[in-house]
């Protein structure tokens, strides 16, 4: 796996238009190594409500403005090292699945899979750091850099915003269900009232706009599966939750190989995949009270409940809360945007 590391992208080309949105001010203010900077240029950035919170329009990207904040110092601080592992997604796509995954694999000849198994007692958001998310209230991401090597890290940036990686797990999701997904998320952190057939709608709408956390969904998918596609490196595995679902043991070995961990044939004949497997799966994870009971994971100014990570862990939701007509709108959009890239989702 001779990764390299990449250059900072260039924005997709999206049809979203940003009439105020003044690129040549942006890239001088980029340059500048300072909080002020950044809170300036994220305030001269096109807003939009509709969700819970506003989200800024940053190279056709539509992020949480706190969010974009630490990616664009990110770009000024982050220092990657080579053995960094990055596990993205779009929200919502299955990032905790694969934080557990990912830690339980690279970490299989430090923990037993017994009863002392940091999993048991950790909920998997603690134990992977979202690059973008502070761990405490000054907005501090040096933390980063005190973790020992190999990082896992994770995060929702899009592909383009990267200003360098090297191994990137990407993990996608039918956008249907991610869709259902974050609308239960988004009510719960919004504190508002989301839940008649409207609400759904007028999201439902937004989301095929292009306009979510992270979105449009599709483009940040498709900067994924070209980079995984086209790299000589072979430095992103592109993943679908659904995938993974029907076929987790013969996609977890993929993902130890890939990772550069690889099982046995010793560790394949003991059944070790399997119990990475049991071990990360929705129905163990989301009941161990470590991941429901009593404690909560910070993101940012929100303080979330352990359990708003675990909801239903299943493949097909959205049909118990979209009609026919509105899953056909998403599979236009779906099938329109990623015509001709050999992505099928
Ligand atoms: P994030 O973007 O906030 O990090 P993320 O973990 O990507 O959230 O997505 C949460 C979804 O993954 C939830 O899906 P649902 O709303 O459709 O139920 C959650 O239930 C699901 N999920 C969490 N853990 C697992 C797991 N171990 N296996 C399968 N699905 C899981």
């Amino acid at each position: 796996m001779a990764a390299q590391p990449k250059e900072e992208g260039s924005p997709t080309t999206d049809t979203i238009s940003a009439s105020s949105y003044d690129e040549a001010a942006i890239s001088s203010d980029e340059s500048q190594d300072d909080d002020t900077a950044i809170a300036a240029l994220v305030s001269k950035l096109p807003t939009r409500e509709g969700w819970s919170q506003t989200l800024v329009l940053y190279k056709n990207y539509w992020i949480h403005p706190l969010f974009l904040k630490s990616i664009l110092r990110l770009h000024t601080s982050f220092k990657p090292r080579h053995d960094d592992i990055t596990l993205a997604s779009n929200p919502k796509c299955g990032t905790t699945w694969m934080k557990a995954l990912a830690f339980t694999i690279t970490n299989r000849s430090r923990y037993e899979f017994d009863n002392n198994h940091p999993l048991l007692t950790r909920h998997p958001q603690e134990l992977v750091p979202s690059m973008e998310i502070p761990r405490d209230t000054n907005d501090d991401l040096k933390y980063l850099e005190a973790l020992p090597s190999p990082r896992l890290l994770a995060t929702h940036m899009p592909l383009s915003l990267f200003s360098r990686y090297w191994l990137v797990v990407y993990v996608c999701r039918e956008p249907k269900d991610a869709f259902v997904s974050w609308w239960h998320y988004a009510n719960k952190i919004g504190g508002k009232e989301h839940s008649t057939t409207d609400g759904l709608e007028s999201a439902l709408d937004m989301f095929i706009q292009g306009f979510s956390p992270y979105g449009p969904f599709w483009e940040h998918c498709l900067e994924y599966w070209r980079q995984s596609i086209t790299s000589p490196d072979n430095n992103v595995l592109f993943l679908k939750y659904e995938d993974m679902m029907s076929e987790p043991v013969k996609h977890i070995i993929r993902l130890a190989a890939f990772l550069g961990v690889p099982f046995s044939t010793k560790e394949e004949e003991d059944g070790v995949p399997d119990e990475v497997v049991r071990l990360c799966s929705f129905e163990k994870l989301s009941g161990l009270r470590a991941n429901h009971t009593g404690g909560t994971i910070r993101s940012h100014s929100m303080v979330l409940d352990k359990s708003a990570f675990f909801r239903k862990g299943m493949v097909g939701d959205w049909v118990n809360h979209m009609t026919e007509v509105m899953g056909r709108k998403i599979d236009c959009v779906m099938e329109e945007k990623l015509r001709g890239s050999g992505l099928v989702l």
